[in-house]
């Protein structure tokens, strides 16, 4: 059928053609029956109707062949959802963290990156936390779909690909304004590919090379992490304040309860993206915005502040 990269390919689809095969065989047997009973039966050539009423044979052909069907969906279904629910003890581990409106995971060695990055035919067991809302975790071509609960512990699901490539994952939960924003993608990669970049000690340092645009780079950054999802580009209020026309303007902050003047500069970038709740831009509300401390280094904060700047202009 559809092609399929997990393990659990064939168990999943295996249940869906199954079932699909009844639908069909029902629809078009249901749907031939009636057009004969309509020639057959009509008021003309049958004027006095037949009664069929308890006849023994006919209710149990009609309990006795549903049931073996019914109970033919559910062992495909049981059959194909068991693997899923038994992850094994052994896999690469990597904690998905999902927020309003991104994906973001962090691998046991402490890498963090916005795609996630898998070795094929290796079993990889993912945590799953909600870090504000209900999300969920879908790779419609590994044929999971898990809810991520704000809150739920130990609530985890796993795959092992068998083809490398570039799959989508999506949040499966409408999660808010920019739900269909929520889009990320696992990479399968060759085992020896995989750990070479697992355990590449430069990976957490953005490579710039010397002739980089700076502001170009600032602009990539914040569309990957997702920030302007809620910061918009074009002077409009979104969930947060626009981050035009922003840069290096007195502004108006809540601190622990005061109110205050504060320079927008980069010292108030930095604390904005870490520590979200210290200073609450006025207007907006705390508690919106998370932390990126962990998942945005600070010289990525330098080419966002390069961005931030641009749009000044
Ligand atoms: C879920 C929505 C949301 C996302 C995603 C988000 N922010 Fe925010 N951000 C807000 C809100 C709301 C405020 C205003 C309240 C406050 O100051 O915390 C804010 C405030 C800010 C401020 C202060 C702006 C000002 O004009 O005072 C900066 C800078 C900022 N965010 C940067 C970022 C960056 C960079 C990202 C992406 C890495 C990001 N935000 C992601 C909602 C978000
Ligand atoms: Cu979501």
């Amino acid at each position: 059928m559809i092609s399929g990269a997990s393990t659990f390919v064939e168990g999943v689809d295996n249940a869906f053609l199954f079932i699909m095969v009844i639908s069909f065989f029902f629809l078009i047997g249901i749907t031939l029956t009636i057009l004969v009973f309509l020639i057959r039966y009509n008021h003309k050539k049958n004027p006095k109707p037949t009664q069929v009423k308890d006849s023994v044979a006919l209710e149990i052909t009609w309990t006795v062949i549903p049931l073996i069907l019914v109970m033919g969906m559910f062992y495909y279904g049981y059959v194909g959802w068991i693997p899923m629910k038994r992850p094994p003890d052994e896999g690469v581990v990597v904690t998905a963290n999902a927020r309003m409106w991104s994906f973001s995971f962090r691998y046991e060695n402490g890498r963090v990156s916005d795609k996630l990055y898998v070795p094929k035919d290796t079993a990889v067991i993912i945590n799953l936390n909600a870090l504000d809302v209900l999300h969920s975790f879908y790779i419609p071509a590994f044929r999971i779909k898990e809810d991520m609960v704000p809150g739920l512990v130990n609530n985890r699901t796993w795959f092992e690909a068998t083809k490398t490539g570039t799959y989508n994952i999506f949040c499966a939960e409408y999660c808010g304004l920019q739900h269909s924003y929520m889009i990320s993608e696992v990479v399968v990669m060759e085992p020896e590919e995989f750990w070479e970049w697992y355990h590449d000690p430069d990976a957490m340092v953005m490579e710039v090379p010397d002739d980089a645009d700076p502001v170009l780079l600032g602009r990539q950054i914040v569309e990957r992490q997702g920030c302007v999802a809620c910061h918009s580009l074009d002077g409009s209020t979104v969930v947060g304040p626009t981050f035009k026309g922003r840069f290096g303007e007195t502004i108006t902050v809540m601190t622990q309860g005061e109110e205050r003047e504060i320079v927008y500069d980069e010292e108030y970038v930095k604390r904005s993206i870490y520590e979200p709740d210290y200073d609450i831009t006025e207007g907006f509300r705390a508690g919106q915005m998370l932390s990126y401390e962990g998942e945005i280094s600070e010289q990525e904060i330098e080419f966002i502040v390069e961005f931030l700047k641009s749009l000044n202009e």
